[in-house]
């Protein structure tokens, strides 16, 4: 074990923590400072059940061997090698690895750092792709109410999470939205997919018909909408906007940033749901978490829209220092491995219906409004305190983390999304953790 375990800092205010209560953190720092597994070792020497994979990232896992070795052995043998013009194999190696798990006809892969790369990539790649096969008016990009799609300029102005755009001024111009597809008054209490809402699919005929559809490049949402608090797609909705965009010639991009590599149960959503996008956005789960990398699956006729013209000739002028580093490579080739081996991809599905029965036993736990479940993905909504929104789970959050389980909480919702390794008993343990939690926080 590394010396710097248990060893606390004794400064806590240099690091400005990303998307934290930075104050209340250091007055009351939560510090991980090992894994193994499902589980986390705090700085005080207990395990905590890892209820979230990280942050719905580490798949397969903490600190599996496979990857640690990979990471280990190409650190040694090939650090860095540059990513414009110049190769190495690794890289290649993971494209066609991944390409052979995607959905059929995704057929080529542009590396990225992060799902937020990854969203920027696609919203470029689909506004040069209708620009080289000349309809270039095709610039406007479709988002959806509640959509996260990270937080770089592109992926805030077609996201719909509004404490993740107000301050940043006037965004990229040209973007409309869907609207979300949360009903709750029809919908609470669904177990899996619920029933009502596909028509919401047809807000875009609306808009294309305000814009026109010449003028329109691409449709991104996420097909189970994950950080604005786990919002399932209604039966039907997902095949209708695929339809809408086919007719109108527009891309529909899926960012499956989180529902790829597993989460529902299936390798990517488009399998869960049967609904092929042109352009797939993926990072977390790619490389178990463990080593940053995107990865961005593009239709054969999108990537072969673009090999024209002299070939000596850069093609697309987009690309990242680190795209396809050989240490992030090797770590996702031996997280292909793993997930492989164990049958993790759709370990998911064998686990579903015990996940839907134990987190919908807490149907009548204290404060709970509703309860949504897809694949290996729960969230549990809860009564916001009268006057303080988010209050509420964020106490829940902190008292599960003093009971041994770490929770994730977007607003007043609990979202969960262990492992895809979890047991039995470790589901039973989340839940019970969750409805203790409740019976004790006002
Ligand atoms: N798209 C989607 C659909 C995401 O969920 C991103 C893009 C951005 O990925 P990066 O790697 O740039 O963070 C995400 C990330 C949460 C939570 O608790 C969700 C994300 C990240 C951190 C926390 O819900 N999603
Ligand atoms: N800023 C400067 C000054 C750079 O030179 C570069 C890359 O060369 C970047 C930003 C972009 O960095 P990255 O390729 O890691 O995204």
């Amino acid at each position: 074990m590394s010396n710097r375990l248990n060893v606390a800092p004794n400064d806590l205010s240099a690091f400005w923590m990303p998307f934290t209560a930075n104050r209340q953190f250091k007055q009351t720092p939560r510090m991980l400072v090992a894994a193994k597994d499902m589980h986390y070792t705090a700085s005080d020497g207990r395990q905590v059940l890892d209820g979230t994979a990280g942050l719905w990232c580490v798949n397969a896992g903490h600190c599996r061997p496979k990857i640690t070795e990979a990471i280990q052995r190409q650190a040694a043998e090939l650090d860095y090698a540059p990513a414009f013009q110049m190769g190495h194999p690794v890289v290649f190696e993971l494209a066609n690895r991944l390409v052979d798990i995607a959905p059929e006809g995704m057929d080529h892969v542009f590396f990225t750092n992060s799902g937020s790369e990854s969203v920027e990539t696609a919203l470029k790649i689909a506004l040069a792709y209708h620009r080289v096969r000349g309809e270039g008016s095709r610039t406007r990009l479709i988002g959806r109410e509640r959509g996260y799609h990270g937080v770089n300029f592109g992926g805030i102005s077609v996201g719909g999470i509004v404490a993740n755009r107000k301050m940043f001024g006037t965004l990229l111009n040209g973007v409309d939205h869907l609207p979300h597809t949360h009903l709750p008054a029809k919908n609470a209490f669904t177990r899996g997919v619920p029933e009502h809402g596909a028509e919401l699919a047809d807000e875009l005929e609306r808009i294309v018909t305000l814009h026109d559809a010449s003028t329109i490049a691409a449709v991104i949402v996420e097909p189970m909408a994950g950080s604005t608090g786990v919002l399932i797609p209604p039966k039907g909705y997902l095949q209708r906007l695929r339809d809408i965009c086919t007719k109108h010639g527009i891309l529909l991009i899926f960012d499956e940033v989180i529902t790829g590599f597993g989460r529902l149960g299936t390798p990517f959503a488009a399998d869960y749901f049967g609904v092929t996008p042109d352009i797939m956005v993926t990072a977390k789960g790619v490389s178990n978490g463990v080593i940053p990398l995107g990865a961005v699956f593009v239709k054969k006729e999108i990537h072969d829209a673009f090999m024209t013209g002299p070939e000596h000739l850069i093609e697309f002028f987009h690309g990242y220092t680190y795209s396809g580093n050989p240490i992030a490579s090797a770590a996702a080739i031996a997280t292909l491995d793993t997930y492989k081996e164990e049958g993790l991809l759709t370990r998911g599905a064998e686990l579903a219906s015990y996940w839907e029965d134990a987190l919908h036993s807490l149907k009548d736990a204290r404060h709970v409004i509703d309860i949504r479940n897809i694949g290996l993905v729960g969230a549990i909504e809860l009564q916001p305190l009268e006057g303080h929104p988010t209050k509420r789970a964020f106490t829940a959050f902190i008292k599960a983390f003093e009971k041994g389980l770490l929770i994730r909480t977007t607003g007043d919702i609990i979202a969960l999304s262990p492992p895809l390794i979890v047991e039995k008993e470790q589901i039973d343990e989340i839940v019970d953790c969750i409805r203790d939690v409740l019976q004790t926080i006002d």
